[in-house]
C-alpha cells in the first residue's frame, strides 16, 4: 500500500516473509516481478511474468502480494520535505520506496493504492523500486479544483471510511463543507462519519442535528474527549480524516498513533488554520487499521459528482429514481415537479435530509474558494 507521496517518490509497505496480510479484498495474486533487469518498458507487472522472475525469492514474492493486498506499515519518503511523517514500518513490515513506471504514463498513484512492485525491494535506505500497477480502487474519494472544473483529482484510494473532521469553533463548522464531504463519500463508496472537535470552546448548538436523518454517525474528537469510541470505529479499516485545515487533524492522529509526530499548527487570528500539513500521509494504528492524515483544505469541488451518485448510496430511496423523468435532478418541486422521491412512502425527512446534500453539491461554500 501507498503510505506517502512527496516528490515523485511513492512510499510503500509491505510485508516482510511469507504471510501475506489476511485482506482477501484484493488482487494479491496479481503480483509483478522483482527484475531489476527488466526495464521500466517491458513485462514488469504483468500477471504471470513471475515465472521467469530472476531474483523472486519465496520472501520477496511474499513481500509483493503484502504490498498488493494489505495495509502495513508508514514512512515518509527519503529526502522528503519532513512533512510526510517519518514513524519506521511497524514490526513485520518494511516500507520501499519506489518511482512510477514509465509505462504508467502519468495515471495517479496516491494514498491508499494497493500497488504492484519491482525492482530492489529491500527497503535499504538508497533502494529505490518501481510502481509496475495500481490494483483497481474499491473506494475513491475524488475532489474538483472548483464546481466547474472538469479536471478530477483522486485524493485517497481504498478508504473505508471518511472522517469528516469538523470544529465547533476556531475555524466556525460549515454545514455545508459536510454534505458536500458526505456527497463525496457517498460517490466514492466510503462511509462517512463525522467528527467533532474543541468541543471545549463551543457547544454542539444544532449543528448536527441536521444530519440525523442521514444515519450518520457522529464522534466527538477533540483533544479533551476519550479516544475509545473513536479507536472502535478506526478498528481494522482504512479510514481518510478531512477537513478545513486547523480543525485538529493532526492533533488527533498524534494521540492515535503515538509515534505518528504529525506536525499540529496555531489557528490564527481569522479563524483559519495555517495549513500546516502539506502531504497525505497514512498511519498505522495500534490495534489495526489505518488512518490518513490529510492537509487542510481549501476548496471541495464537485464537479464529477451528479445527483444520481449520491441517491445510489442510499438503498432505500436508489430504486424509484428510475421513475424519474430524464433529466429530474431529485430536488423536487419546483425544480422536479415529478420526482419519484416524492411517491415514496413514509420517506418524506429522509429525502428532505438527502436533498440537502444535493442542494449543496450545487452551492459551492465561499469558505472554500476562498481559501
Ligand atoms: N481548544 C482545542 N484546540 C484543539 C483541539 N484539537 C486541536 N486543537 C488545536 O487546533 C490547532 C490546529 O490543530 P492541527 O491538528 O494542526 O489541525 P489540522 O486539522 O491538522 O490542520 P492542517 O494540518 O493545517 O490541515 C492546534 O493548535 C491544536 O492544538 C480541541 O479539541 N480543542
Ligand atoms: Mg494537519
Ligand atoms: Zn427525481
Amino acid at each position: 500500500m501507498v503510505v506517502a507521496v512527496d516528490r515523485g517518490r511513492w512510499s510503500c509497505v509491505l510485508a516482510d516473509g511469507d504471510a501475506a496480510p489476511d485482506d482477501g479484498a484484493s488482487a494479491a495474486g496479481d503480483i509483478g516481478t522483482p527484475d531489476p533487469a527488466d526495464a521500466a518498458d517491458d513485462s514488469g507487472g504483468i500477471p504471470g511474468a513471475a515465472d521467469r522472475a530472476s531474483n523472486a525469492d519465496a520472501a520477496e514474492r511474499g513481500g509483493l502480494a503484502g504490498a498488493a493486498a494489505g495495509p502495513t506499515g508508514a514512512a515518509s519518503p527519503t529526502g522528503g520535505t519532513g512533512s510526510g511523517g517519518n514513524s519506521p514500518a511497524p514490526i513485520g513490515f518494511r516500507r520501499v520506496v519506489a518511482m512510477r513506471a514509465r509505462e504508467l504514463g502519468r495515471t495517479p498513484i496516491v494514498v491508499g493504492d494497493n500497488v504492484d512492485l519491482v525492482g530492489d525491494l529491500s527497503g535499504r535506505p538508497d533502494a529505490l523500486a518501481r510502481i509496475v500497477r495500481v490494483a483497481e480502487r474499491r473506494t475513491v474519494l475524488r475532489r474538483t479544483a472548483d464546481d466547474t472544473d472538469p479536471f478530477e483529482r483522486v485524493v485517497v484510494g481504498n478508504a473505508e471510511q471518511l472522517f469528516i473532521v469538523v470544529a465547533l469553533a476556531d475555524p466556525p463548522p460549515r454545514t455545508g463543507f459536510v454534505e458536500r464531504a458526505m456527497a463525496a463519500a457517498y460517490a466514492g463508496g466510503l462511509q462517512p462519519i463525522l467528527c467533532l472537535t474543541k468541543h471545549d470552546l463551543a457547544g454542539e448548538s444544532e449543528f448536527a442535528s441536521e444530519f440525523t436523518d442521514l444515519d450518520l454517525t457522529i464522534v466527538h474528537g477533540g483533544r479533551e474527549d476519550p479516544l475509545e469510541p473513536i479507536r472502535e470505529l478506526l478498528h481494522d479499516k482504512l479510514t481518510a480524516l478531512l477537513g478545513h485545515s486547523g480543525v485538529g487533524k493532526s492533533t488527533l492522529v498524534n494521540r492515535l498513533v503515538p509515534d505518528a509526530e504529525r506536525a499540529v499548527g496555531e489557528v490564527s487570528g481569522v479563524g483559519k488554520g495555517r495549513h500546516t500539513s502539506t502531504q497525505s500521509v497514512a498511519l498505522p494504528l495500534p490495534g489495526g487499521g489505518w488512518v490518513i492524515d490529510t492537509p487542510g483544505i481549501r476548496s471541495f469541488g464537485l464537479a464529477h459528482i451528479t445527483a444520481d451518485d449520491v441517491i445510489h448510496a442510499f438503498a432505500d430511496l436508489s430504486g424509484a429514481i428510475e421513475d424519474c423523468p430524464r433529466g429530474c435532478t431529485h430536488l423536487g418541486p419546483p425544480a422536479d415537479p415529478e420526482c419519484a422521491l416524492d411517491e415514496l412512502p413514509g420517506k418524506h425527512r429522509r429525502v428532505a435530509a438527502v436533498r440537502l446534500l444535493l442542494a449543496a453539491l450545487k452551492s459551492n461554500d465561499p469558505w472554500m474558494t476562498g481559501g
